[in-house]
């Protein structure tokens, strides 16, 4: 019984020194990336690491699930695994302290592996935090299970600190999580002083007049039905849908944007200060992920603030596909490695395509991509909008696949018609008599010119639609429907300015994104 209760005892003195251990190991290793470059921390590298692997279909079903908590989640994830993997080395070391420490040690290994696999790794500097850690804590593990372990209880390992002894393992322990801490807080102030200068320079930059200012937004753009999505979405409601675990922090100071490749006969690079001076345009254009369900919320829009991007290509010597140029692809790639793709020939077809560097009013939040980004009305944000831009190269589909092609989507993917019900919600009670219907159809770059609604199997009946913006924006409806008592599923359809009606054919969003008709249910009471 006493030997049992002993075991129990040491074990958990064991757990205690792995824990600690492995705190220590990320605490050092958070403190080494604030000095390296805090997006090389491991817990973000082997994140990001694992985002890279992810396949599609469990991606989507993250961003389903967990929605934009994703990140949150894949990271306390990540914790909770070190952790336990901690305990299990803890134990271990009572009996084999070299085995333990060698096994912390592994995890660093696996960190600077993750780190350098990156898209954006910034080369062998990038290995340091994880293996900076690692050291500090086999060397915590090696000497706490020195002052956890009996003496003489491992014949091999007999350390200088051996033999068991309460006191000294507490005093050794408490030191270790106050330094930890100490070294955690620090690194912590030092990664957030880092990102002061950008902080410091979007709160210095001072939009300039649009040279080509958007129309403002028609009265009758905004239905006034309670429930219904804002016409233009509050900076601060936009969804966000990156594979950044550490949102840049890009100083415009320094922020440089390169156009090159094939077919570019003056390659250029731009400050922001030479895009600032150039003739702006502002344009309401909405933005919709293809990892958007039927019905779902990753679509917003903005009024956003930029330069044609087809007058910079055009300065190049960029010439689009029809016009005989040789580049029919452009891979735009951000300061975190995402590279995206989208045709040459829609940039260039007359469309607005933007750098933009203002959203509603506001120099772009980190979130959407300061100090710039790319946007392309009528194509998923994942083949177009890419935040924090830095390189615009010119080549072709058949040469490169960028991020996400690689992981299975589209080559080309331009947004399907979409409607969806804002109001009433799913299993929502109203009231039987005169019920308001109402949402968001979106086409981008074509336009919606009709949306029907339709309760249970009934005949399709054309919703009214509000006053439309632009083609590039999306358009809100409105039906009043006489309800009658009992359970009812409305259903809703759009039409665009090409005459298609939205299909009720299913798809999954990858590779191309969803399609279908948008029902809800609901009970009138
Ligand atoms: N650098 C970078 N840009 C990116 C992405 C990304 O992961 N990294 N995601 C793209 C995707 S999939 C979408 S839908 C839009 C979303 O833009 P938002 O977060 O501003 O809404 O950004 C695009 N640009
Ligand atoms: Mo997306």
């Amino acid at each position: 019984m006493s030997t049992f209760r002993n075991t129990l005892t040491r074990s958990s003195l064991g757990a205690l020194a792995g824990l600690l251990a492995g705190f220590t190991a990320l605490a050092v290793a958070e403190l080494t990336a604030s000095l390296v470059r805090p997006e090389a921390g491991p817990v973000t590298v082997v994140g990001g690491a694992v985002i890279d692997r992810t396949p599609a279909p469990v991606k989507d079903f993250a961003i389903r699930t967990f929605g934009e908590n994703d990140k949150i989640v894949l990271q306390l994830g990540i914790l909770v695994l070190l952790g336990l993997f901690a305990i299990a080395l803890g134990i271990l070391a009572l009996r084999h302290r070299r085995v333990g420490a060698a096994g912390v040690l592994l995890f660093g290994i696996v960190g600077s592996a993750a780190a350098l696999s990156r898209p954006d790794t910034a080369g062998v500097g990038d290995a340091l935090p994880s293996m900076a850690g690692a050291v500090a804590g086999a060397v915590v593990l090696y000497l706490l299970a020195g002052k956890a372990a009996p003496a003489g209880s491992s014949p091999r390992d007999e350390g200088a600190g051996g033999g068991w002894s309460r006191r000294g393992f507490l005093t050794t322990a408490a030191v270790t999580a106050a330094a930890a801490t100490g070294a955690g807080v620090l690194g912590r102030v030092l990664s957030q002083q880092r990102g002061q200068g950008a902080v410091t320079s979007r709160n210095d930059l001072v939009l300039p007049p649009p040279a080509s200012p958007a129309p403002p937004v028609p009265a009758g753009a905004q239905l006034k039905v309670p429930g219904i999505s804002a016409f233009t979405t509050p900076n601060r409601n936009f969804y966000r849908v990156d594979t950044a675990l550490v949102v840049p922090k890009v100083d415009a100071d320094t922020w440089r944007l390169k156009i090159h490749g094939k077919g570019v006969t003056r390659s250029r690079t731009y400050t922001l200060d030479d895009l600032l001076a150039r003739p702006a345009i502002e344009r309401d254009i909405t933005l919709t992920c293809v990892s958007n369900e039927v019905g779902g919320p990753y679509v917003g829009n903005a009024r956003w603030l930029g330069v044609r991007l087809s007058d910079l290509l055009a300065e190049c010597g960029v010439q689009p596909p029809s016009r005989g140029g040789k580049a029919d692809q452009l891979v735009a790639r951000s300061v975190d490695g995402m590279t995206l793709g989208s045709p040459v020939e829609d940039v260039m077809d007359g469309r607005d395509a933007m750098l933009a560097f203002g959203m509603n009013g506001e120099p772009l939040p980190f979130d959407h991509g300061f100090p710039v980004r790319m946007l392309v009305p009528g194509l998923y944000g994942y083949v177009s909008a890419c935040k924090w831009i830095e390189d615009i190269e010119l080549t072709t589909f058949d040469t490169y696949d960028p991020y996400w092609v690689k992981r299975k989507w589209a080559r080309k993917a331009p947004i399907k018609t979409q409607a969806r019900i804002d109001t009433p919600k799913p299993f929502a009670r109203p009231a039987a008599g005169s019920v308001t219907v109402a949402g968001v159809a979106w086409a981008q770059h074509r336009g919606i010119t009709r949306v029907q609604v339709r309760v249970d199997d009934g005949p399709w009946q054309d919703a009214d639609l509000a006053v439309q913006d632009t083609v590039d924006t999306w358009r809100q409806w409105s039906y009043r429907w006489q309800a009658a008592p009992g359970g009812h599923t409305l259903t809703v359809r759009a039409t665009d300015s090409t005459g298609q009606v939205q299909t009720e054919q299913r798809a999954r969003t990858v590779p191309d994104g969803a399609s279908g008709w948008h029902s809800v249910f609901v009970t009138v009471t």
